[in-house]
């Protein structure tokens, strides 16, 4: 294959006369060309993966790693004076998901394929995706987020279904995304979208919109605000939408394969991301039932082909809709969810395993755990908590169901494309086996006491950090010191995962500066984080954030030492910028709270050191690196759960004895913050966390400061940090998402 040439030809004219606009199109044409022409031997039986979010990233360049030519098309676009880095500013970020459990779905897609496995994603084709986030007047304001453009990785497909909605119908259709495997086959991501969807509905200020005429707003926004009853009505039609498509698609590729639709389990495994696609079993059950099946051969034959993954055990996020909002939204799905309650009614007197409750409220997991024949956590602590707290319930009576897949992440996105310059040293060190085989990262041990190497390996940190510091100034025009300590935490703002009480370490630091204490080294605390436009409390803390920003950053006796960062918009390509530049990890949620996580496992593969509690992952992580090469603290989650259940956590009393944390506390509300934030805000998160604390953040912020200055204070043995982070990449290979994927294979999917 002749790339040039192949190139050149999409091009039109010759690569150096091309504008990078030009060259990005050719080569999103290229790619996709070469990604049809490969031909998939496809087994009998697939794995369809629902979910309402895919976090995919932008495509290109991982794309051209994962069919082998990103080196080629590199030194061919040099060699005609064009850097594929610029290129690559061309492409929008699809923003398909909301975060952890959108961007697995997307690390998933890469592995299933990558190991060669027949299955596809199949979820909607939002067109303004997740909001896009700017800051102003230090607060957060969502807009629409355009990123489907006249040419793009999304190809028109002629499926198309009619869906009926309530009174209505909608007329679908589907598009399809290549998804290539690193070095293998092609699979699909499905996306369905309404024929009638009408854009202009959405201004350019913000993301409201009539929410009524369903036909015309179905699928512009992931996730609208839930807050009022139109958009929890819709979020229902989206579902339904989702997964009657989804089930109509899996049918008629099954038939088309030979199933009699009796031995459907043979042909299909669909695997159920959280909640959000439940629906998918009573509209399978009514479209076999439709199709001749009886009621009990087709409970039984669903039930065989579903599983269910669980990505969280916070009560307010498990899906419990009423039953009025299904009867408006899915009239034809009511017979059924009645018909699976009844059977969970006559077979146990337990009300906690009931589907519906006594309030008319559908437990939409409840349909997932009486109807699937699989349910996982997504780490050994979540799945563990599932078992003996959460669900123990239905663990009592399933027990042959639950099973853990501890998350993963694709290394060709968070290592290979995100690190060039780590991944070249880690290849030139012990070969590129690495690539196909993660635990081939442990033979880097043996550098352990190679000076050079660890001294390479802080070289790539720093450059990584001038990477970032380059496109914080361009994108925010803040000014960062590369010689400073970069502390991150990126994540979705909810109060569980803390960002309060790393602003509260914030305060105290600036406190310390101002009090003499400098040190030694500076630090750059970063910040990025989205808040869901209706939830209140994020959107203060993220208003504390940038008041302290503005505070520090321009306070000259202490930014030599601390700056604060919070970036703006922050998504999939922010995160590979930040990622490989950081020296600490910020994985501080409350423990029990965080299933999982995801972040901190690409942190380590970049060489970062995590300071975190014993929470979702963190703790197969603490087990695989030590004690000498994590920053663990904070009450354990047996500790927490006791708290809840005895009620007997309260915040005032830790800040009522403990002056350094009454003085952090209080400089929210102090005349500093207040002369350049909203009083509302500042003190609606001044009263939240004295008066309720939910998450307990004061209850670790001692430990948490302690262990953080530990860190800063290790981090001075530059030769000795390195080795850390020497054993933090080598153990990393636990954490590759076709391990997690080889592992679903194994016990769940059975593909051949
Ligand atoms: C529910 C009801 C109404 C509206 C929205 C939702 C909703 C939307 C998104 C509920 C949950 C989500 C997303 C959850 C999520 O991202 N969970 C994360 O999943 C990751 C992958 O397993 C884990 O690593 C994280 O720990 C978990 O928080």
């Amino acid at each position: 294959m002749d790339v040039s040439s192949l190139l050149k030809d999409k091009c039109g004219k010759e690569i150096s006369n091309c504008t990078n606009e030009e060259i990005y199109y050719a080569l999103l044409n290229l790619v996709d060309d070469l990604a049809n022409q490969k031909h998939n031997n496809k087994g009998k039986k697939k794995l369809y993966y629902i979910s309402a979010e895919f976090l995919i990233g932008k495509l290109l360049s991982n794309n051209l790693i994962n069919l082998g030519i990103y080196d080629e098309v590199n030194s061919i676009l040099s060699a005609n004076g064009k850097k594929l880095s610029d290129i690559e500013e061309v492409e929008p970020e699809p923003s398909l998901g909301n975060g952890g459990l959108g961007r697995l779905a997307a690390c998933f897609l890469d592995s299933i394929a990558t190991l060669g496995l027949d299955g596809d994603g199949v979820g909607l084709n939002y067109h303004f995706g997740l909001f896009k986030q700017v800051f102003k007047d230090k607060l957060q304001l969502e807009q629409k987020n355009e990123w489907i453009e006249q040419n793009s990785w999304l190809n028109k497909t002629d499926t198309t279904y009619e869906i009926e909605c309530g009174e209505f119908k909608l007329k679908s259709r589907l598009y399809d995304i290549n998804v290539i495997g690193y070095n293998n086959r092609v699979n699909k991501l499905h996306l369905f979208d309404v024929e009638t969807i009408d854009e202009s509905i959405v201004n350019d200020e913000s993301i409201n919109f009539n929410k009524e005429d369903i036909a015309k707003n179905l699928t512009l926004f992931l996730y609208p605000d839930d807050s009022d009853e139109d958009g929890r009505l819709l979020r229902i039609y989206q579902q339904y939408f989702m997964v009657s498509n989804a089930a109509r698609l899996i049918l008629d590729e099954c038939e088309a394969k030979g199933s009699n639709l009796h031995d459907l389990y043979d042909y299909a495994v669909i695997q159920i991301n959280d909640t959000h696609p439940t629906m998918v079993i009573p509209e399978l059950i009514r479209l076999l039932t439709e199709r001749g099946l009886s009621m009990d051969e087709a409970i039984d034959i669903v039930s065989k082909t579903c599983a269910y993954t669980n990505h969280t055990i916070l009560a307010e996020a498990l899906e419990k809709w009423p039953m009025s909002y299904l009867e408006k939204a899915v009239p034809n799905l009511i017979d059924i969810i009645k018909e699976l309650d009844k059977r969970v009614r006559e077979k146990y007197e337990d009300e906690s395993l009931y589907i519906i409750d006594d309030d008319d409220r559908v437990h939409m997991a409840h349909i997932d755990i009486h109807y699937c024949f699989s349910v996982n956590g997504v780490a050994s602590l979540h799945t563990e908590i599932l078992e003996k707290n959460e669900l123990n319930n239905f663990y009592k009576i399933y027990p042959e169901k639950f099973n853990n897949k501890t998350n993963g992440i694709t290394f060709r996105r968070w290592l290979m494309h995100c690190n060039h310059e780590l991944t070249n040293f880690i290849e030139e060190l012990i070969g590129d086996g690495f690539k196909k085989d993660a635990t081939e990262l442990e033979k880097l041990d043996q550098y352990i006491d190679d000076k050079n190497v660890l001294e390479k390996l802080l070289k790539i940190k720093f450059d990584n950090k001038l990477v970032l510091k380059d496109y914080i100034k361009q994108h925010q025009n803040i000014d960062i010191d590369e010689n400073s300590i970069f502390d991150i935490q990126i994540k979705r703002l909810h109060e569980y995962k803390r960002q309060q009480m790393n602003a509260l370490y914030v305060i105290y630091k600036y406190l310390d500066i101002k009090k003499g204490n400098i040190p030694s080294t500076p630090i750059t605390v970063i910040f990025g984080a989205k808040a869901a436009p209706a939830y209140t409390m994020a959107k203060d803390i993220i208003h504390l954030i940038l008041c302290l920003q503005q505070l520090i950053n321009n306070d000259e006796q202490v930014n030599k030492y601390l700056k604060v960062v919070m970036v703006e918009n922050y998504n999939v390509t922010y995160a590979e910028k930040l990622i490989p530049a950081c020296d600490i990890s910020e994985q501080i949620s409350l423990a029990s709270k965080e299933a999982s996580g995801t972040g901190n496992m690409k942190f380590m593969l970049n060489g970062a050191l995590t300071l975190g509690t014993e929470d979702g992952a963190n703790v197969e992580i603490h087990e695989l690196v030590g004690d000498d090469n994590i920053f663990i603290f904070g009450k354990d989650s047996e500790t927490v759960i006791e708290h809840y259940e005895n009620e007997d956590y309260e915040s005032i009393d830790i800040y009522a004895r403990n002056p350094k944390i009454k003085e952090a506390v209080d400089f929210i509300i102090g005349t500093e913050l207040m002369s350049i934030g909203n009083a509302e805000n500042l003190i609606r998160v001044f009263k939240e966390i004295i008066k309720k604390d939910w998450f307990m953040a004061l209850l670790d912020l001692e430990d948490y400061i302690k262990t953080k200055e530990i860190a800063f204070k290790q981090y001075e043995d530059r030769e000795n940090w390195a080795k850390k982070m020497l054993i933090n990449i080598s153990k990393a290979g636990y954490f590759s998402s076709d391990r997690t994927i080889q592992d679903y294979n194994d016990d769940i999917w059975k593909l051949n």
